[in-house]
């Protein structure tokens, strides 16, 4: 059983700073972070990539060996900034996987950055609460769930659009 600590980044400003200039799509760069108001065109609206929220939705990992469900997020669908998931794990047999260890990284792809805020994997029964999940720009992210469990170990990658 490993209970990850929290661990919150607050380096954020030097990550926007110094990424995210590369799609050329907005003319913000990197100083959309305060924002809100603005009218960043999402790109990644039709993007064949991104996945449809909805709650319980499941996820094959790309090894077969588990299923990833995400139960929930708060706020639902995923929004710019912070979320919070509800996820499950179950194994081939549809068993849920306890005692896990769980590693999210987002990201975005099309960008090439990451975010500095590590999401906290708080285990709570068969569900494993992840918070933290700080997808703080506008357009696709996928995040990354990686599983490991004795001998599963294993990954999923869910992708959203995010709307600015
Ligand atoms: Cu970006």
């Amino acid at each position: 059983m490993v209970v990850m600590k929290p661990a919150v980044g607050l380096i954020l400003a030097v990550l926007l700073g110094s990424s995210c200039g590369g799609d050329g799509s907005g003319g913000g760069g990197a100083g959309g972070m305060g924002g809100a108001g603005g009218s960043n065109a999402i790109g990644c609206l039709t993007d064949v990539r991104a996945m449809t929220y909805a709650a319980n939705m499941q996820l094959p990992s790309k090894e077969g060996r588990l299923k990833l469900v995400l139960e929930s997020s708060d706020p639902a669908p995923p929004i710019k900034g912070n979320n919070n998931w509800m996820l499950k794990v179950l194994d081939a047999t549809g068993a849920p996987v306890t005692g896990a260890t769980l590693m999210v990284v987002p990201k975005m792809p099309d960008h090439g950055h990451g975010t500095s805020i590590v999401p906290t994997i708080t285990p709570m029964g068969d569900t494993y609460r992840i918070g933290n999940v700080n997808l703080f720009m506008a357009g696709l992210w996928e995040v990354t769930i990686s599983v490991s469990s004795g001998m599963n170990s294993d990954y999923g990658v869910f992708s959203f659009c995010i709307a600015g």
